[in-house]
Order: C-alpha cells, then structure tokens, then sequence
C-alpha cells in the first residue's frame, strides 16, 4: 500500500502517530518557556517516516485535515500536564490557514483540555501566509484575538518581505536554524541574525532560533538580544513519559 493510504489508516486509528515535543527556552534564565510539538509516524513496513516526507504527501491529499487537529487535540492535552506551565507551540500548515477552519478547531482544541489561549503558540511559515493572505489575515487576527500567540516560522527562508511583520497579526519571529548554523562561519550571516533580532525588539516582537547545537552559538544570540533558544544544545524531540517505552520498543 503506497506512502498516502498508509498515512491515511495510521490518521483513523491513530496508530504510532505521536507528537514529540522540544524545549525552547529563555535565552538569559536557561528556563523552559515552551515546547514544539512535532509529529511523528512509525509505520509498519517504512519504520520511521520523516516528517518532511509525510507532512507534504498529507497537504496534497487533504490529510492535513485530519493531522492537524490530531497535533492540535494532543498538544493542548499534554500541555496541561506540564507543571512548568509552558506554552506549546504548534506547527500550522498553508492548507489548514486561510479556510475558515482554524479559529473553530483551536477554540475545540483549548476548551477540550481546559489550556488556556494564552499557553498555545502557533508556527506559521510566511509562505503559509501568502496562501489565501486575506483569509489568514483575518484567521490570524481572530486567533490573537482569543489570547493565542503567532510566530512565524522559518523566519528569512521563504518569500522573505518585512512587510509582513506589519500586516499579519504576529507576535514573534523563528530565525531559520539556517542562519544560526551560517552564522559561525559567516560574519554576513550574523549580521543578518543580529539585524532580525535588533528589527524585532524595536517592533515588540519576541525571537527564537532555532537548531542551536553549541554554547558559541547560545552566547552569541543572547549578546545579540535574542529572546529564546531552540535546539540539540538544550534538547531534542522527545515522546510524551507515557509513550516512551513504546517509542523506544519500534526504534
Ligand atoms: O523534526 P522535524 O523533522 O520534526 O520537522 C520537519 C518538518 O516537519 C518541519 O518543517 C516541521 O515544521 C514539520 N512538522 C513537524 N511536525 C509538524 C506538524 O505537526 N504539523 C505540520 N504542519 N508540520 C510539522
Ligand atoms: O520547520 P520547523 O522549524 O518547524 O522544524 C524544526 C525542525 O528542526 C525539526 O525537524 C526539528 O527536529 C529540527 N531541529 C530542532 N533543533 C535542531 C538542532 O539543534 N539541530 C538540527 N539539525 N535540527 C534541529
Ligand atoms: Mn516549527
Ligand atoms: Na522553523
């Protein structure tokens, strides 16, 4: 059975689909102050699907659907239980923005597990943004509304325009890792990456960057003021403590 038919049987049982989660913490303090949900398929006959191969077979054939509020459902479930009290954060895809979907199925989302709005987070990459911008712009709005908070994700990769950063209801920027692994080789690439986060500070907006791996990296980006830090240095995706012996029997 191809790659989309067994995507579509593991979506309906629910079967080895997890959501795995990585820390993202404040780049003074050390402190976590949110985790990334990240999804995860094991299937039978592949093992271990990457997400970058199933997450865009699930977009071209509607799956996404059923994906989406699977991650969304789980994510604010499991976020109740952290005693920390930090916030998740959710990768939203283009095919579910801009439908007149979301707002319903993230209000289902935090009144099912009780989270309050102001503990989710949504990535939304800038490509997402430009599908159907008028819709999203309005889905965007309404969300922020309701206390939830936007980053936008793979910040500098995509059709880049600072544009957006005024016109779409966000509330911080992701520095694609990209930037982060350049940047200790290139002094052009950090001084992007100091740019971006001295830009977002003025507008009030937070940063993350993502896929730091080492402290010269971690002191570099705190000196450049940026607000949190995601990466291998303080953690990868790890499953839920409920789900760890399973996932660790099919690895
Ligand atoms: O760990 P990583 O390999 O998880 O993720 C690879 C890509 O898959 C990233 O671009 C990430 O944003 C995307 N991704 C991971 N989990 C999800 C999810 O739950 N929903 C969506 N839409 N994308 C996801
Ligand atoms: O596109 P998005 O930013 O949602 O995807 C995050 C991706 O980055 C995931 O695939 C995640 O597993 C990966 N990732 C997170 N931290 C690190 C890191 O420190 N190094 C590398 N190489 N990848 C990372
Ligand atoms: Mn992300
Ligand atoms: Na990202």
């Amino acid at each position: 059975i191809d790659l989309e038919a067994a995507l579509r049987r593991a979506l309906a049982d629910e079967e080895r689909v997890f959501v795995f989660y990585q820390p993202i913490v404040d780049a003074t303090t050390g402190r976590v102050t949110a985790r990334e949900a990240l999804v995860r398929w094991h299937d039978a006959d592949r093992g271990w699907v990457p997400p970058n191969q199933f997450v865009p077979v699930a977009e071209e054939s509607g799956l996404i659907g059923d994906l989406g509020r699977l991650v969304l459902t789980r994510a604010c479930q499991d976020a109740t239980t952290w005693a920390d009290g930090a916030r998740v954060a959710v990768n939203i895809s283009a095919e579910q923005l801009g439908r007149g979907t979301l707002v319903g199925e993230v209000r289902e989302a935090l009144a099912a597990s009780g989270l309050p709005a102001g503990r989710l987070e949504l990535e939304i990459t800038e490509t997402a943004m430009f599908t159907r911008a008028e819709a999203s712009t309005q889905e965007l709005a309404e969300l922020t509304a309701l206390g939830v908070r936007v980053a936008l994700d793979d910040f500098g990769t995509g059709y880049s325009s600072l544009s957006h950063l005024i016109a779409f209801h966000i509330d911080k920027i992701k520095i694609d890792g990209s930037f982060v692994r350049e940047s200790s080789e290139s002094p052009a690439s950090a001084t992007v990456v100091r740019a971006l986060i001295s830009m977002a500070r003025e507008m009030g907006l937070t940063t993350v960057a993502e896929c730091v791996e080492t402290e010269q990296e971690l002191e570099r980006l705190r000196n450049d003021g940026c607000t949190e830090i995601q990466g291998y240095l303080y953690g990868r995706p790890e499953p839920r403590p409920q789900d760890a012996q399973y996932v660790q029997a099919l690895n």
